[in-house]
């Protein structure tokens, strides 16, 4: 049941996903290899703010946590993938990921790339299982469409080459943005709309949390930025300053650091100002898009 306390109610359901997701990975008749692998890069510790930002918006629109569970952690199941990938050595070969060695490092990058794809996959099977036993066809087949396009070639991984391409040129403040809002962007956002479409939102809703959503998507990598140039490497379990050294373009970097933290600042506003349109009480809405900003990690 809800509670009157945002963060309270926000702790729990995390505690939720973290139960599904390892029910979900328990052994079965996959290779162990790959199971183990999966197992530990989506148990590694993540802050789960993709399947949360589900839950909250289905619950703003009176669908309760426990019952979008299964869409919550196709999101992170999905995050966790392009997490995998993304630190392999042909992208940013990284080391440490949440203060562990990367799934590369530890099972070897063939395994590494499969269990990325197998978890893009079961994903998508979480959904359309959901669909089947709730008896919610359409609404499960507009969020497996809204999912495959927000982290497809036109979403996160056109975002992800856009930024490999980037490396070392100069780009300017609206090409940074659009890479942005594809790489990170653009699943955040998925994640409150694929809460809202399971709760049954309107048009209007979906629109309103759009603009939230991609003010949080926008804020959240800036405050990556500023994470990866001022950040507490043990804090954050990985290592910082990266993207100078890789000579990327960053908020931090073409606008300085000050002015970078302002833009969260009023991004953040401008989230909170997309909530108000829902004339409807989004305390946990409102919670996730403190948390999201105002992280350390
Ligand atoms: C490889 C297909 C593919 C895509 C990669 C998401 C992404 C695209 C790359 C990740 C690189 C990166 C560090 C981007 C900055 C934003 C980001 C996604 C940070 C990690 O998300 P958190 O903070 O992670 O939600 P946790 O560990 O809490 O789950």
């Amino acid at each position: 049941m809800k509670s009157s306390d945002p963060r309270a109610y926000l702790e729990r359901q995390r505690e939720a996903i973290d139960q599904y997701l390892l029910q979900l990975l328990e052994p079965g008749e996959e290779p162990t290899l790959l199971r183990e692998a999966m197992r530990y890069s989506v148990t590694a510790g993540g802050k789960r703010l993709r399947p949360l930002l589900t839950i909250a918006a289905a619950e703003t629109f009176g669908l309760s946590g426990q019952r979008v569970l299964p869409v919550a952690c196709a999101l992170e199941l999905i995050h966790t993938y392009s997490l995998i990938h993304d630190d392999l050595p042909a992208m940013d070969d990284s080391a440490l990921r949440r203060g562990r060695p990367t799934c590369h490092r530890v099972y070897g990058e063939a395994a590494a790339i499969l269990a990325g794809d197998a978890l893009l996959t079961l994903a998508f099977e979480l959904v359309a299982g959901y669909g089947l036993r709730e008896g919610c066809f359409e609404r499960a087949l507009q969020i497996s469409l809204e999912l495959a396009r927000a982290s497809g070639r036109r979403g996160m991984v056109g975002g992800q080459l856009l930024d490999l391409e980037s490396e070392g040129r100069m780009i300017g403040l609206s090409e940074l943005e659009r890479i942005d809002s594809c790489k990170t962007g653009a699943l955040l956002q998925v994640a409150v709309r694929c809460g809202a479409i399971a709760a049954g939102a309107s048009p209007a809703v979906l629109k309103a949390l759009s603009g939230y959503g991609s003010c949080l998507g926008l804020a959240f990598q800036i405050t990556d930025d500023l994470l990866d140039l001022e950040g507490d490497a043990a804090e954050m379990g990985k290592e910082v300053g990266a993207d100078r050294a890789r000579e990327k373009a960053t908020f931090p970097a073409l606008l300085g650091a000050e002015a970078a933290r302002k833009r969260t600042e009023e991004l953040y506003h401008q989230a909170l100002v997309y909530l108000n349109e829902l004339e409807r009480p989004a305390g946990l809405l409102q919670e996730l898009a403190r948390q999201l900003v105002f992280r350390n990690k």
